[in-house]
């Protein structure tokens, strides 16, 4: 009798944990852009899909004093960014995708320039989920996508200026 009951005490012990905590976000191809020398902030996208209605609250990265959720909005014809206060709503099963010219991450405060090649470690905080931890590729400047595929002559107006 003793195997079994060993068993079902580490069935018990296994699935606990995992019941009292909230399921995780799932994100797919996180990517950067690489930024210029002086440039202090840097867009970190990735598609997010939670199992539960949640938030994404912010990111952090040692290679930046912190994380922010962003949206972008036409003013007249200027584009222009603004942090969500209240985080980005990631409704249960629907995945968000976090692109160039749309919503996104900003790193800011940056380090040091992120270079085309480099991965950067990148945690995003939610609502409800337990921290995520990135592995984030930097694509070249100018990338529309993971990998530079897409890769245009950046805009003016369109680049991250705060
Ligand atoms: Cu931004």
């Amino acid at each position: 009798m003793r195997p079994l009951i060993l068993a079902l005490g580490l069935l018990a012990s296994m699935a606990m944990p995992a019941a009292a905590q909230a399921p995780g976000v799932r994100a797919e191809q996180p990517w950067a852009r690489a930024t210029a020398p002086r440039q202090t902030v840097g867009g970190v996208y990735v598609t997010l899909t939670s199992p539960v209605d949640d938030r994404l609250l912010g990111a952090s990265s040692p290679v930046a004093g912190r994380g922010e959720v962003h949206e972008m909005t036409m003013d007249g014809n200027v584009m222009k960014m603004r942090e969500l206060a209240d985080g980005l709503r990631l409704p249960a099963g629907r995945a968000v995708a976090l692109t160039p010219g749309g919503l996104h991450l900003m790193l800011v405060g940056l380090q040091q320039p992120l270079v085309a090649g480099q991965v950067i470690p990148v945690q995003l905080r939610f609502e409800h989920a337990p921290p995520l931890d990135l592995q984030v590729t930097v694509a070249p400047v100018g990338a529309q996508g993971p990998g530079g595929a897409g890769r245009v002559v950046a805009k003016p107006g369109m680049e991250h200026a705060h």
